[in-house]
């Protein structure tokens, strides 16, 4: 992986400022949008049936997120994803607790069987449960499942052909043709909710200018897990309420340099 590659898509996302759609949950929603604000996106969260059509259209990604469904929910993020699809606008879901109830679990392959994505990501009893592996879950938590990750994240891009990204104490992204591993972040980032849920809203922003969706979640991974890094520096000694203010602060600092020279990743098959 070129990693002044990754700096110069971090540069991108401060450029042109993408507008990110949201079809988020009612936990993260405030959280979500002032990372992507923090980090040079611009965030948007709009829900009604009505409207999401023509909001999807115009964003430069659109972020589904599962995390607190409803039947009204669903129904607004398959239209605003074929209207995305439609468009040419790269669609992320992101499938909260798939594989704690069977709703949702349903509810996230109906999405993927009727809207094509560009990018997975979850913890990997997520991204197991939308392609049918049985992995234990707890809640929206990811369960005590072992296994192969890397080759899960492979079976999973080849099956729904998009671009799988499996976060954990490290993370793995696939495309099916390429694999990385990313080995940045701070475990502090367990005990804070929502950061799984922004993370995914962040890797839609840097889809949005980068054609390589593989290479954007990389570039996202590694900007904001630098950014985890100082902040937990910072602030680990007094725990997760400054830590989660910390890591806006840091999204907004982190560089091109920063993400270059921190950023751990290996590419382990072509
Ligand atoms: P979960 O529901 O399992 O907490 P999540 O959707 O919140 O999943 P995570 O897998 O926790 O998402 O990933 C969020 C961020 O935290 C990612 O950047 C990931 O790399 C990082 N992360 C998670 N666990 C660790 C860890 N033990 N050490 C370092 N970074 C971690
Ligand atoms: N419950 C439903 S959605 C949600 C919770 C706690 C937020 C999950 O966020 P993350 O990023 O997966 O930790
Ligand atoms: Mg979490
Ligand atoms: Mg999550």
């Amino acid at each position: 992986m070129d990693m002044h590659k990754i700096g110069e898509t971090l540069q991108k996302v401060r450029e042109v400022n993408p507008l990110v759609h949201n079809i988020t949950n009612v936990v993260v929603t405030n959280f979500t949008a002032n990372g992507l604000l923090a980090l040079g996106a611009s965030p948007v969260m709009a829900y009604a049936k009505e409207e999401v059509a023509d909001m999807a259209k115009i964003a430069g990604a659109l972020v589904l997120n599962i995390g607190t469904l409803n039947e009204t929910e669903i129904e607004a993020m398959i239209i605003a994803g074929k209207s995305a699809n439609e468009s040419g606008v790269p669609v992320i879901l992101d499938p909260v607790g798939a594989g704690a109830t069977a709703y949702r679990t349903q509810t996230a392959r109906k999405i993927v069987s009727e809207v094509q994505i560009a990018a997975l990501r979850g913890n990997a009893a997520e991204v197991a449960n939308v392609v049918g592996e049985n992995w234990t879950i707890k809640g929206v938590d990811a369960g005590a499942g072992a296994g192969d990750v890397i080759a899960l994240a492979q079976k999973a891009a080849e099956q729904l052909r998009t671009t799988v990204v499996i976060t954990g104490k490290e993370d793995v992204v696939t495309d099916g043709a390429k694999t990385y591993i990313v080995r940045n972040g701070h475990p502090i980032l367990t005990k804070v909710t929502g950061t799984g849920c922004l993370l995914t809203s962040v890797i839609g922003a840097f889809a949005a200018v980068e054609k390589d969706i593989a290479e954007a979640a990389v570039a996202a991974l590694v900007s904001y897990e630098v950014a985890a890094e100082v902040a937990a520096k910072k602030t680990v000694e007094e725990g997760p309420g400054s830590f989660q203010i910390e890591l806006l602060n840091q999204l907004s600092k982190v560089s091109a340099a920063d993400a270059a020279q921190y950023g751990s990743v290996e590419k382990i098959a072509e």
